[in-house]
């Protein structure tokens, strides 16, 4: 520790203030270590939080300690209307985030003078906690839509239509939590508009919004993920783009393409054609039993995708395809509601 110029009171008062951020940073820094491992389990982040908890432990020097109740605080036991307000954990990782920034701002001004090596030291993670408050945030989100993607086996695909947003609200009110908007012609500017109405549907109705090929427009509607064939954007360079917020589902149907999705930590993937489709027309169809050997070990949620109808659905769950993806069926219902209803029952647990 450097020499210091205040007189020996002046010196206890900064060290009261030192050793209670300390606290009050390696706290905050605890709740964000809780959240990374219960929360999400995130490993990454929870060595990153640990490496910070024990580097401020490390300087948690004894004289810092003794000065705890040099001044008696006044202020103890204060809390602020906003505490009580917090419910989501978002609302928690944000405000003990700013909590350690704080702290750890407030170690750096008064460390200054006589412990330049703290104050350097509460620098460098202050500025590395702002990092780690996006991580955990982006994080949190794409693990609700994780969530959602492994309890939801219908995911429902747009076609373009006169009337998209009342059927697309049909299927929402049926109960249908994954809708992906599809579109191959149009304006970006209609398309963009129209993206953006199917954004609050879905937002009403706690449903994910994924859009296809275009990571712009899902950039740009704030949508829940990407959906990317073998010819659009790779996976790596969409991931790039969005930031780790978003689901990424990748089409695959074979090996090679299922395993490469995989390395690149994709969220889900859709596997097909099943069956013949008009809605792709030039793609063969590859079947149940090829379905079945690609997706024995996966272990990320894959819908089975192509030419699916009502008709069809018990014979795919009776062969182990639980979880579909559909377009015509329910974009060319005359109820998509009522439509959707039955699909939902037919792969519900009860059959
Ligand atoms: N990818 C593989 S098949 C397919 C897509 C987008 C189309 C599925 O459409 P439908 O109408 O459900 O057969
Ligand atoms: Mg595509």
């Amino acid at each position: 520790m450097q020499k210091s110029n205040l007189t020996d009171a002046d010196d206890l008062r900064i060290f009261q203030i030192i050793d209670a951020n300390l606290d009050r940073a390696r706290e905050g820094l605890r709740v964000l270590e809780d959240w990374a491992r219960f929360g999400i389990g995130e490993n990454n982040c929870v060595t990153r939080i640990k490496n910070f908890r024990q580097i401020l432990g490390k300087n948690h020097l004894e004289v810092y300690k003794q000065s705890r109740n040099y001044i008696e605080d006044q202020c103890k036991g204060l809390t602020h209307q906003e505490q009580t307000k917090r419910k989501k954990p978002e609302q928690i990782i944000s405000s003990n985030a700013g909590r350690v920034q704080e702290a750890l701002r407030v170690i750096e001004e008064f460390s200054r003078l006589q412990n330049n090596e703290l104050s350097k030291i509460a620098s460098e993670i202050r500025y590395e906690i702002y990092t780690l408050e996006v991580d955990l945030l982006s994080l949190s989100k794409r693990k609700r839509s994780q969530k959602i993607l492994r309890e939801n086996d219908l995911y429902v695909i747009t076609e373009q239509k006169e009337n998209l947003l009342k059927i697309i609200e049909e299927i929402l009110i049926a109960g249908v939590r994954i809708i992906q908007y599809r579109f191959k012609t149009g304006t970006d500017k209609d398309n963009l508009q129209e993206a953006m109405q199917i954004k609050n549907l879905c937002k009403r109705y706690n449903s994910l919004l994924i859009i296809n090929d275009r990571v712009d427009l899902a950039l740009a509607v704030e949508a829940d993920g990407i959906h990317l064939g073998q010819d659009d954007f790779d996976l790596k360079t969409a991931r790039k783009l969005l930031g780790y917020s978003k689901i990424i589902g990748i089409s695959a149907n074979n090996e090679i393409d299922i395993s490469n999705a995989l390395k690149e930590g994709c969220d889900y993937i859709g596997v097909g054609p099943v069956f013949e489709t008009t809605t792709k027309k030039n793609k063969k169809p590859i079947g149940i039993e090829k379905i079945k050997t690609l997706t024995k070990e996966l272990n990320i949620p894959w819908f089975a995708i192509g030419g699916i109808k009502s008709s069809n659905i018990l014979y795919l769950k009776r062969n182990g395809l639980k979880k579909i993806a559909l377009v015509s069926q329910l974009m060319n219902s005359e109820d998509p509601k009522e439509d959707a209803i039955m699909i939902l029952k037919d792969l519900s647990h009860e059959n």
